[in-house]
């Protein structure tokens, strides 16, 4: 039997990945009529049939599960916003953050365009969230800077690349790869968004191992599902502080007696990530209980 990691499903076949080759499978009955969806990503199992192409017996049990975009087995995401062009809004970095630190994968912030940012404010953004513990990559699709670390970070590993749209996702994943030429801005722009950039996620190998995922902008607008007292576990700097908070069910907002609080007083946690966690809580029409 054949094993492979599914790359693409497109009109009901599944595009397998194997080294020398992609073996275009179908699925076993039995699995439809369990209505089993299987997605890139998913690790199976095939027998090879003598036209070339292949039956899927087996799926192996998923490691993870990417929501947007729907793919399986995704080990890391990198989080790209631009130094420039469009500027980094905090507020919408902290949304991607929570977002990413809900599908408990690795997250890897990465920062084009390094070449048009005010390197003194850059500088004081990176040295934020790398306090925080996030790994920061300061890298540019233009002049190559960083290319090398990036590509050493997605070596081996099934990488997303999400952020906002125009930041570069797709002519950095070019760059990394020439050959790959997924669509960047000038061209989308003309023909207008949406109708080419692809809705189903495909993960493309890279020729130093692993896979990626390029993905499309997408709205924030289904964080709103986060409750309130699970966001304040994806802000990973306030977790150490709420041992001091006098409320285990402490949402550290009007809350009397508050390690996180204190800590931003303090100057331990940083004041706009703070404020953000704040904002995030109030777009998500927090209702306290409990206290
Ligand atoms: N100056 C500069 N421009 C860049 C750099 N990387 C990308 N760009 C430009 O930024 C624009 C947007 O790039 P894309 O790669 O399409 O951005 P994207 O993140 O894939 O955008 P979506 O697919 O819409 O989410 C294009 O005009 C690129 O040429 C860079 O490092 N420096
Ligand atoms: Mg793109
Ligand atoms: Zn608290």
């Amino acid at each position: 039997m054949n094993q492979g990691i599914i790359i693409k499903a497109y009109n009901s076949f599944y595009y397998v990945q194997q080294p020398d080759a992609v073996v275009m499978c179908t699925l076993r009955g039995r699995f439809k009529k369990e209505r089993f969806s299987l997605l890139v990503g998913d690790e199976v199992q095939f027998s090879l049939l003598s036209d070339g192409k292949g039956v899927i017996e087996t799926i192996l049990p998923r490691r993870s599960l990417l929501k947007r975009p729907l793919v399986a087995n995704v080990e890391q995401v990198i989080l790209t916003f631009a130094a420039a062009s469009p500027d980094i809004s905090r507020l919408l970095l902290d949304r991607f953050l929570v977002l990413a630190e809900s599908s408990q994968l690795d997250i890897v912030l990465c920062i084009n365009k390094s070449e048009l940012g005010c390197a003194k404010e850059i500088g004081a953004l990176t040295e934020c969230y790398r306090q925080i513990g996030y790994k920061v990559i300061e890298v540019s699709a233009k002049t190559g800077q960083g290319l090398e670390e990036l590509r050493k970070t997605l070596s081996g590993r099934v990488s997303v690349f999400s952020g906002p749209s125009g930041v570069g996702k797709s002519s950095l994943l070019n760059a990394l790869q020439p050959g790959l030429n997924l669509m960047t801005g000038e061209v989308s722009d003309k023909i207008g968004r949406g109708k080419h950039t692809t809705r189903h996620a495909e993960l493309m190998p890279l020729q130093g191992g692993g896979f990626v995922v390029d993905t499309p902008g997408f709205s924030l607008a289904e964080i709103t599902d986060i409750a309130p007292d699970e966001l304040r576990h994806w802000f990973r700097e306030f977790v150490e502080e709420t041992a001091d908070c006098r409320f285990s069910s402490c949402l550290h907002l009007h809350e009397p007696a508050c390690g996180v609080k204190n800590a931003v007083a303090a100057g331990k946690i940083d004041a706009l990530r703070y404020e953000n966690y704040v904002a995030i809580c109030n777009e998500n029409k927090v209702t306290k209980k409990g206290f």
